[in-house]
């Protein structure tokens, strides 16, 4: 397992889960001082990012990307992969095919979360699960077949979404889509507050988790919370995972602290590093 921190580009996002702010650079300069070996992007849109600088940085600081998320496209613009308006859908879709290929170009996963967007009811659940598949397949295989990487499909808190809470349940759905290039991303936050054994859910979804955040109880620098990491991570060792565990937490007190906080946990659990 690898260790990856994140860094958000996008101003709306100032209170969100993100432990680097302040650019790019910026990022990668104390993610490598700190010895993470891999930097996650929150960009507010693909165009936002030229892929040569962005190769360059991570050339100058001896850093991989881990993944990009696309969840600026619901921030900033409203857009969800589910959207009943057809319009709206088809930007959603661009949006996130665009940051594939950014993403996919310098060999990272993009990562859809709160893109999934939810049902307006409980009634129409399984209709909106449905039609999610059929937005997500095409862009994962546009992700296998120009890239060779996975797409990442995150499941959310019950706060944030009605369709995808669990892993071991979107495991299950997975199973049931034509695509076979999507994967799971674990975030030990959401997870905490829905899974009923987190380290049990793990093994089950087994090897098609893609990716994890990394994060206690309460969206702060693992150790800092009371979720049981060690056991979740414990867990992922077992399944033969061997991606990133990337820090998506809030810079309390402070980015650098929690940074640091993060590398030091991320060594305790993963002893080998
Ligand atoms: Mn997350």
């Amino acid at each position: 397992m690898q260790s990856a921190i994140t860094v958000s580009l996008v101003p709306e996002a100032r209170q969100g889960p993100f432990v680097f702010h302040a650019g790019l650079e910026d990022a990668c300069r104390r993610a490598s001082e700190l010895g993470f070996d891999a930097i996650e992007i929150f960009p507010p849109s693909a165009s936002a990012l030229k892929r040569d600088e962005v190769a360059a940085l991570l050339a100058k600081y001896q850093l991989r990307l881990a993944a990009v998320g696309t969840g600026a496209g619901w921030v900033r613009e409203q857009l969800t992969l589910v959207s009943p308006d057809e319009t709206v859908r088809g930007r959603a879709v661009e949006f996130v095919r665009a940051i594939i290929d950014l993403a996919g170009a310098l060999g990272a996963p993009a990562i859809v979360g709160s893109m999934q967007g939810r049902a307006a009811s409980s009634d129409e659940r399984s209709a909106t699960l449905e039609l999610l598949g059929r937005t997500l397949c095409p862009l994962a295989e546009h992700a296998h077949e120009h890239y060779g990487v996975p797409l990442l499909i995150e499941p959310l808190n019950r706060y944030e979404t009605n369709l995808l809470n669990e892993v071991p349940n979107t495991a299950q759905w997975l199973t049931t889509l034509p695509s076979q290039n999507l994967r799971i991303l674990a975030d030990l936050f959401h997870m905490n507050i829905e899974e009923a054994d987190m380290a049990a859910s793990i093994v089950e979804a087994g090897a098609l988790i893609g990716h994890v955040h990394f994060a206690d109880s309460n969206r702060q620098a693992v150790g800092l919370g009371h979720a049981p990491i060690a056991d979740a991570v414990a867990a992922l060792k077992q399944v033969g995972y061997q991606g990133y565990l990337s820090a998506e937490i809030f810079p309390r007190p402070d980015s650098d602290t929690a940074a640091r906080q993060t590398i030091e946990s991320f060594r305790k659990c993963v002893p080998s590093s």
